[in-house]
Formats: structure tokens, C-alpha cells, sequence
């Protein structure tokens, strides 16, 4: 079997203080951060679409990196990409992946003739799994860059349109069972509208529960246990992506009784278009119970659209993962690296040097945040800030003993309320977080 990073080594971890710039500085895969080694908190991913596939192409220009993996057959293409994938894996201990059907391959003739060649890559994953002991995290389905989809799948105004999107989905559920995956993804590629004047939002709504109800029972009967997932986004490709943020997913989720079935798969780019932090994004998804899995990268904040960077901002990663900790950490999902390294860092190298740049950013944001938590300060903050809760009148209003009239009564005896007020203390809170990053 051919290797096709022969100048790339395994990489070490060789500490913060080594200049070696294909070892990590941060990420030790086993060391014990918050009672777990880093590997099983981190679960990191490779994404198939940008690293096997994404060759740069923009609007402006083609391709800059060359993801041929030497082979100009398509099928022969695919099964390139798997040992190359893996080979990346290994050298970058990455334990886990993530794909759309279409980035394993490619659209064929007819469906079934499709279905027949992704089921010959799927054998071929199967077997490099079994050899390597890598996993699956999620799988999903591309219902969005073919034709057929350009008013969307499960959202589509034409019903023939859902039903290939449902058969196409049926087979990635199928392939990711097969795989042993924990995960499927739902990403609205064009769920959502262009325009008001066109569409029947109601409609369109209802329908695309028809299809995750369907999906649901169909796993469900052939074995998959594991968690499904609704990436949240609020625009790109359409002007409304109907999956805009966390809050608005999971009010869609209660509406249709598909809350017990999925959970959440937050991208920070996704977040900050959404005009939220990717940390608010997550702690509305753990309060809710929503919180599943993360695809990491970040975006430009000069920029409007998704630019899916590798993540290297250590305060973002130090805040995910303090919501991870206090999520109990990751049990189906992990961090998936949905990132792209820039048009211009087109070698080979770059692909190693783009996630080495990203695991170390996890690896310290989760050093940091686990620093953050036993430090105390910002927690015990918290907690004293809401102190007038748990006695008197504040516990009264939880318990639900206190009623309008009581409140007025206690309002007017009182009279104004200036002792319980308090600082916010958030420049005071943010040097706290200075400090714990960067003790030096
Ligand atoms: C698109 C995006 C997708 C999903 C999977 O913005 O994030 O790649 O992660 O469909
Ligand atoms: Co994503």
C-alpha cells in the first residue's frame, strides 16, 4: 500500500517548549486532564470533505491543492482517499472520522449503481477500522450539492425530490450503522428559503419532521442506538437556513416530539454567524439537554460567511471546553475538525500543520479550562451572584410558594432595592481568565 505523506513522521508530543513544528506542544494524547486522557476527551475527527476532498476550489479561482491522491479513476480515487485518511489518522493519533456519503463516493448513473460503489468504500473503511481500531464518530448524508436539491431535500416543494432524499439518507444510515458509528448528523444544506414569496414555510417545516421521524424509526429498527444530531446554522447557502441556532432547533424539536431522539452538533463559525458566541451556543444546548457533539473550526470576524478555519483562538477553545467539562464531557460525540486549511496553504504539510495548530488549541482550551474549574473563583462568583435565591424570598419564588400579591406586599414593605444590588465584576472575571491562560 502505497504511503502518501512519506516526509511527514508520526507525530510526537514533544511539550511547549519544542520548536519542532510537526510535534504537538500541548496535545498528549495520554495525558489525564479532568479524569479522563486528553484522547478521550478531545475525541478528535477528521473530516472527510475538507481533507480528502477540498482542493481550494472557490469562486475565483480552481483548485490549489492537489486531492487527486494520485489516481484520476473515481472508484480507485475512493479507495485512495481511505488509506490516505487513515494514514492521517495515525500519524496525527486521531482515533475518529466523519463523512457525507458523497465525500466516500461519489454520485453514479443511478442510484443503485451509487449505492453499489459507496457500498465497496464502506467494506474498505470497514476493514482499515478493524486493522487500526479508528472509529466512525457520525455519518450524514449530501443532500445538498446536486441539482435535484436546489429548493432543498426534506424541505423540497416537489415531493418526488423528498423521497430520493429520504432513500438517500435511508442508505447513510445504513452505511453508518454498518460502520459502527455513534452519530448521524442532520446539516439544512438548503433547508431553508430565499425568499418568503415562493415558499411554504409551514409546509416545509412539517415535512422535514416527516423525514427525521422517518429516519429515527427506520435506525431505530435496524440497530442504531447512538445519538442524532441537527447542526445549527442561520444562513449560507440560503439567505434563512431554517436550523438558525440552538434555541430555534430545539423549540423545532419539542414542536415535532423529536427531542428525545436528537441532540445538538455545534459549529463555532456556525455560532458567531448566527451572531452568537460559539460558548452561548453550547450552554444553551447543555442547559437544555441538548448538548452532543462539536465540529471545531472558527470563522473571520471581519468576514460574513462560513470560512470553516482551523480553531487556534485559545480563549474560544478554553470557553467550549469549560462547557464541555461542566457537560459531563463528550459521550457520542467529539470534536470533529470541520476546517479547511486557507486556499493558499496548499501542501501536503499544511494538512498536518493545520491540525496540529488546531488539537493543540483543544488540548490547551481543555488545561485551561479544567484550571478554570478547580481554580473556583469564577464559579463561586457565579454561585454568590445568585445567593439571594436559595433563602428567603428568591427561595420562595422557586418553590412556587410565593404569588403576585405576596411579592407586591414584600415590594412595598422593602421599599427600594439598593442593598442587594451588586458589581457584575466582568472586567474582574476576564483578568481571572487572563491569569489561568496565561501564567507566565
Ligand atoms: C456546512 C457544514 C457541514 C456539516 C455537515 O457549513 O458545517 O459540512 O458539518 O454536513
Ligand atoms: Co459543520
Amino acid at each position: 500500500m502505497a504511503e502518501y505523506f512519506e516526509n511527514i513522521p508520526k507525530i510526537p508530543f514533544e511539550g511547549p517548549k519544542s520548536d519542532n513544528l510537526l510535534a504537538f506542544k500541548y496535545y498528549n494524547p495520554d495525558e489525564i486532564v479532568n479524569g479522563k486522557t486528553m484522547r478521550e476527551q478531545l475525541k478528535f475527527a477528521l473530516s472527510w470533505w475538507h481533507t480528502m476532498g477540498g482542493d481550494g476550489t472557490d469562486m475565483f479561482g480552481v483548485g490549489t491543492a492537489d486531492k487527486t491522491w494520485g489516481e484520476s479513476d473515481s472508484e480507485k480515487r475512493a479507495i485512495a482517499k481511505v488509506d490516505a485518511a487513515f494514514e492521517i489518522m495515525d500519524k496525527l493519533s486521531i482515533d475518529y472520522y466523519c463523512y457525507h456519503d458523497r465525500d466516500l463516493s461519489p454520485e453514479y448513473g443511478s442510484l443503485a449503481q451509487t449505492n453499489e460503489k459507496l457500498d465497496k468504500v464502506v467494506a474498505y473503511c470497514k476493514e482499515k477500522q478493524e486493522q487500526t481500531g479508528k472509529k466512525l464518530l457520525w455519518g450524514t448524508a449530501k443532500c445538498f450539492d446536486h441539482p435535484r436539491y436546489m429548493h432543498g431535500a426534506g424541505t423540497s416543494p416537489s415531493a418526488d425530490v423528498f423521497a430520493y432524499s429520504a432513500a438517500q439518507i435511508k442508505k447513510a444510515i445504513e452505511t453508518t450503522v454498518e460502520l459502527g458509528g455513534n452519530g448521524y448528523v442532520f446539516w439544512g444544506g438548503r433547508e431553508g428559503y430565499e425568499t418568503l414569496l415562493n415558499t411554504n414555510m409551514s409546509l416545509e417545516l412539517d415535512n422535514m419532521a416527516r423525514l427525521m421521524r422517518m429516519t429515527v424509526d427506520y435506525a431505530r429498527s435496524i440497530g442504531f442506538t447512538g445519538d442524532f444530531y441537527i447542526e445549527p446554522k442561520p444562513k449560507e447557502p440560503t439567505k434563512h437556513q431554517y436550523d438558525f441556532d440552538t434555541a430555534t432547533v430545539i423549540g423545532f424539536l419539542r414542536k415535532y416530539g423529536l427531542d428525545n431522539d436528537f441532540k445538538m452538533n455545534i459549529e463555532a463559525n456556525h455560532a458567531t454567524l448566527a451572531q452568537h458566541t460559539f460558548q452561548h451556543e453550547l450552554r444553551v444546548a447543555r442547559d437544555n439537554g441538548f448538548f452532543g457533539s462539536i465540529d471545531a473550526n472558527q470563522g473571520d470576524v471581519l468576514l460574513g460567511w462560513d470560512t470553516d478555519q482551523f480553531p487556534t483562538n485559545a480563549y474560544d477553545a478554553t470557553l467550549c471546553m469549560y462547557e464541555v467539562l461542566k457537560a459531563g464531557g463528550f459521550t457520542n460525540g467529539g470534536l470533529n475538525f470541520d476546517a479547511k486549511a486557507r486556499r493558499g496553504s496548499f501542501t501536503k504539510e499544511d494538512i498536518f500543520l493545520s491540525y496540529i495548530a488546531g488539537m493543540d488549541t483543544f488540548a490547551m482550551g481543555l488545561k485551561a479550562a479544567d484550571k478554570l474549574i478547580s481554580d473556583g473563583r469564577i464559579d463561586k462568583f457565579v454561585e454568590d451572584r445568585y445567593s439571594s435565591w436559595t433563602t428567603g424570598i428568591g427561595a420562595d419564588i422557586i418553590s412556587g410558594k410565593a404569588t403576585l400579591n405576596d411579592l407586591e406586599k414584600y415590594a412595598l414593605e422593602k421599599g427600594e432595592v439598593t442593598d442587594s444590588l451588586s458589581s457584575g465584576r466582568q472586567e474582574m472575571l476576564e483578568s481571572i481568565l487572563n491569569q489561568v491562560l496565561f501564567n507566565i
